[in-house]
């Protein structure tokens, strides 16, 4: 039997009737266990330079609220004194399907809307009725090789929808102002080294290409109708929320299953890929700054360093004790522990249509115009999510369930 499910940014929880093959990650059935995941997940940001709170009184819709970034963008406007509403898709297990957020439901500040950026008609509904200071739009469809598939449902989610945003903004709250997640995928096949504000776009898969369109109109409507309507070019950024299935979760997630002996090896793609990786909490910060203002613009936001996905695999194996030796090259690398086990061998199947071989932002304007710069390196970034990974199988053995297995 083969069962059609729709992505979700949290999928090892939302599809919790469906019963999985005992080889798939079995999920934890009771509410205990579901909230002492959600404990370890949504542990209180911890690093990044913030600044000082000011009680704003002021009201935010976010969507993609569910997802990594958005959890821990509401901790921050609920910490700043927002009023905020979360847009959410319906799903028939609300319950069991909004892990990074749950802690977040008993806050008298915190709404949650149901509404989708496919349809126009729930984000108008959303933005008449809540009446929003400011627009965070970071819903999206956001896993690349997804948007091979999917290529219609990412141009429409994740094009199109902030078009949708823009345009009930403008019917039912001009005051507003906007954010649109950018992405540095939008380079793509990168014209320069390091990418800035200025560098032109050259995406490379359906995603990337959705994500153009929905910086430009985003421009265009800042042009059109003077709106505040800004882009934050956000190069990758990962924390213990990151879902399983991007390389960093999947690399730290599968360690910490090596470690308790739960796999024996990594299955991977193409480790010769380079990426700027920032933590998802500095970064939110930064989409909040973008909005305070007085004329809005688009700003790269990155470490401006970037390292191999490679390097990212030895540095997390490094954590759990197996020191990597690499060997081979392409869809023959792997790599051995101080014992000769392996540890990581490579399966075609993740290589991409067309890669994105290197990314490396300049965060030069976002530091000169709203004196943000990241406060989390990258040797911190993969010992806090190795740490987490590691907590949340001990936390499954403890309490005899099946920690969870990265999706692909
Ligand atoms: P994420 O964890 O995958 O979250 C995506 C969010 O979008 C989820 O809340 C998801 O809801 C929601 N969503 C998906 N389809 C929707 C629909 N049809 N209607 C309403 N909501 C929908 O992504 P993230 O890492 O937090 O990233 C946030 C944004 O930044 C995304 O736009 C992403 O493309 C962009 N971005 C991310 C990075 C990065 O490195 N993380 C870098 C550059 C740009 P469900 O829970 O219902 O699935
Ligand atoms: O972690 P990834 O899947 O992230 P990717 O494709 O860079 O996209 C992320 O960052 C973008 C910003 O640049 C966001 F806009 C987007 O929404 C998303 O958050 O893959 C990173 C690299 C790729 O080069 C990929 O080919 O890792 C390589 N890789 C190698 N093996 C793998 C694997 N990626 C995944 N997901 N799984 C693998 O087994």
């Amino acid at each position: 039997m083969i069962g059609m499910a729709r992505r979700f940014s949290t999928p090892f929880t939302c599809t919790a009737v469906v019963p999985q093959p005992s080889t798939c990650f079995e999920i934890h059935s009771s509410l205990e266990n579901l909230l002492l995941f959600a404990q370890v997940l949504t542990r209180p940001i911890q690093k990044g330079r913030y600044l000082p709170q000011v009680m704003s009184g002021k009201t935010a819709m976010v969507t993609g609220i569910t997802g990594q970034d958005g959890s821990y963008l509401a901790e921050l406007l609920l910490d700043k004194g927002y009023e905020v509403y979360g847009l959410v898709r319906r799903v028939s297990q609300p319950t069991s399907g909004r892990s990074l957020i749950n802690h977040l439901l008993t806050n008298e500040k915190f709404h949650l809307v149901n509404g989708d950026l496919a349809d126009q008609n729930s984000i108008d509904n959303a933005v008449a009725q809540s009446q929003p200071d400011e627009f965070y739009n970071l819903g999206a469809m956001s896993f690349v090789p997804e948007s091979w598939r999917s290529p219609m449902m990412t141009a429409d989610i994740t094009g199109l929808g902030a078009l949708r945003c823009l345009e009930a903004i403008r019917k039912h709250a001009p005051h507003c102002r906007f954010y649109q997640a950018g992405s540095s995928e939008q380079y793509g096949k990168v014209r320069d080294v390091p990418q800035t504000e200025a560098t032109p776009f050259h995406p490379r898969s359906p995603y990337g290409c959705a994500k153009v369109f929905a910086f430009e109109i985003t421009r265009n409507y800042r042009e059109s109708y003077d709106m505040f309507a800004c882009t934050g070019i956000l190069f990758n950024h990962e924390s213990p929320r990151r879902g399983l299935e991007f390389v960093t979760r999947k690399v730290t997630m599968t360690a910490a299953r090596i470690a308790k002996g739960f796999d024996e090896c990594l299955w991977i793609g193409n480790v010769d890929a380079k990426r700027d990786w920032g933590f998802a909490g500095d970064y939110v910060e930064m989409q909040w700054r973008m909005l305070q203002q007085d004329t809005p613009g688009d700003y790269v936001v990155a470490t401006g360093r970037t390292h191999s996905v490679r390097d990212m695999i030895t540095l997390a194996f490094s954590h759990v004790g197996m020191n990597l030796v690499w060997s081979g090259e392409g869809v023959d690398t792997i790599a051995t522990d101080q014992d000769g086990t392996i540890r990581v061998r490579t399966n075609p199947k993740f290589f991409r249509p067309a890669e994105v071989d290197l990314l490396i932002g300049d965060p030069a304007l976002a530091e000169k115009e709203l004196g943000w710069v990241p406060g989390t390196s990258f040797e911190e970034l993969v010992q806090m999510m190795v740490d987490s990974d590691v907590a949340i199988v001990e936390e499954a053995v403890k309490g005899g369930y099946a920690p969870p297995i990265p999706p692909e």
